[in-house]
């Protein structure tokens, strides 16, 4: 194999990060990317499609910079899915080039159609067909790679960035975000993805620490940080205020100043060292009561406290704001627009708000017809008030509660546009003993509908006028299992 068009830097952190078993694949993978980059050279105008969620904006931001900075005019359409509507939308876009990024390999099919255009993918998820035609495909499933852990499709993206020009490895950080909103690190990142983060870190643009892993460290509360993270299962702590703040005053910790309640970066170091530890201590009953302790990653030049500091919180705001069908401001605060850093914030916030009075209106109207608690399942019929960008966040939110029984499935229904409902499905509780995507498809069945997702979480999007089908095939099912 010629290994000469890979720099010397580059093929050791291959050495460094990736099993030898697998540095060949790793080789030929990047090569494909240069291989590839004349997709863009010598063109003026290219059309960028990209996914809703974090991975998508972050990935749609890359390859813009990167377009950007090779002189191409580009146009963006930020999609939840690529179905027929998308395909006959874009057989009629004035560009000739298309490139699909987080998303596209599992539509291969429907992009075939587009025929008069030539169309770059770059993507992560698994290919739907073998044959890709025309297309060019840029994936690590085609070698051997893993898509799913080891590299996300801000990832793959940033892979052909780099290698199109070494210039753009100053874009690494982005790849690490949609990496971190694709779930896709666990006590720190394998694979491809070390790769990505050595050379972030190179960049200057990525700090790694390692530390206590608090969600909204630089801009929750300590109080409220402490009440409502459910992951921190502190033992009769968690879920309680007035628990906290005992805790708190119990460690000798200032955690008030002049009538404000301090954030956690806020407080001194030794405070910090004696909550870390205290809390380690509440979650004995655990079985890794350590696993607070961990990596974070931030951002060296955003400002301390800001929403954009650590890699986690910038994921999560950029999930709202795909959301809150601002995909483009995510995009532009992403690309380093300051002032659409700002409007990013805002929109998180409104998000918040929302997601806030879904919770109030779930409080407020259980047991009504509207929510009804069938026992074995709850169904939470959200249609006509609350947002389909927000029902599955309060499904996941209820299936959280402790006043929920275990192993009880949580269903949400809202409005998805004129035609479809979207309908989603939560369990409370560890769920191992249930595919939750597989239960989706068989009511799916029977009602004309269509279901995805994943084991722990899916969802269908269902015709208006199957609806009371649908509902029929719920209780059936239910009562099956
Ligand atoms: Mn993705």
């Amino acid at each position: 194999m010629q290994q000469e068009t890979l720099s010397k830097e580059l093929l050791e952190l291959i050495k460094k990060n990736i099993e030898e078993n697998k540095q060949n694949n790793v080789i030929s993978f990047l090569k494909k990317a240069k291989e590839y980059s004349s997709f863009v050279k010598n063109e003026t105008n290219i059309m960028v499609v990209s996914h809703l969620d974090a991975d998508g904006l972050t990935s749609a931001a890359i390859i813009l910079k990167t377009l950007q900075r090779e002189g191409i005019i580009y146009n963006l359409r930020v999609v939840q899915t690529v179905d027929q509507k998308v395909v006959d939308e874009l057989k009629n876009v004035s560009e000739k080039k298309i490139i699909f990024v987080d998303i596209g390999s599992g539509q291969l099919e429907l992009i075939k159609q587009l025929e008069d255009k030539e169309i770059l993918i770059l993507d992560h998820h698994e290919p739907s067909v073998k044959d890709y035609g025309g297309i060019l495909h840029y994936n690590p499933h085609d070698f051997d790679l893993d898509g799913s852990n080891e590299i996300s499709g801000a990832g793959t993206t940033y892979f052909y960035s780099r290698m199109l020009n070494e210039k753009n490895t100053d874009l690494a950080y982005l790849a690490i975000i949609g990496a971190i909103g694709d779930v896709q690190e666990h006590n720190g990142f394998i694979g491809l993805n070390k790769i990505i983060l050595d050379e972030a870190v190179q960049s200057g643009k990525l700090k790694v620490k390692k530390g206590v892993k608090l969600f909204g460290a630089q801009t929750k509360n300590i109080v409220s940080l402490l009440t409502y993270n459910q992951d921190l299962a502190l033992k009769g702590i968690t879920g309680s205020e007035q628990a906290v703040i005992n805790f708190l005053k119990e460690l000798n910790i200032q955690y008030e100043e002049e009538g404000r309640i301090k954030k956690y970066i806020d407080l001194k170091e030794e405070e910090r060292q004696r909550l870390i530890s205290a809390m380690i201590i509440k979650r004995s009953h655990l079985e890794n009561p350590n696993e607070i302790i961990g990596y974070y990653y931030s951002l060296t030049e955003e400002k301390r406290g800001s929403p954009l500091k650590d890699a986690r919180e910038y994921a999560t705001l950029l999930n709202a704001c795909g959301r809150m069908d601002a995909a483009s401001i995510g995009i532009a605060a992403c690309m380093g627009n300051e002032e659409m850093k700002r409007k990013a914030i805002a929109v998180q916030k409104e998000y918040k708000r929302a997601i806030g009075q879904a919770i109030n209106w779930y409080k407020q109207n259980k047991n009504t017809e509207k929510i009804k608690n069938e026992g074995k399942y709850i169904i939470i019929d959200g249609r006509n008030i609350i947002k389909a960008e927000i029902i599955g966040t309060l499904a996941s939110i209820v299936s959280r509660m402790e006043e929920i029984k275990e192993n009880t499935f949580i269903i949400s229904i809202a409005d998805a546009d004129e035609e479809n409902y979207k309908v989603s499905i939560r369990i409370k509780g560890e769920q191992n003993n249930y595919d939750l995507r597989s239960i989706m498809t068989k009511i799916a069945e029977k009602s004309n509908s269509q279901a995805g997702g994943h084991t722990n979480a899916a969802g269908a999007l269902v015709p208006k006028k199957n609806i009371e089908e649908f509902l029929k095939a719920i209780k059936k099912i239910m009562e099956e299992i």
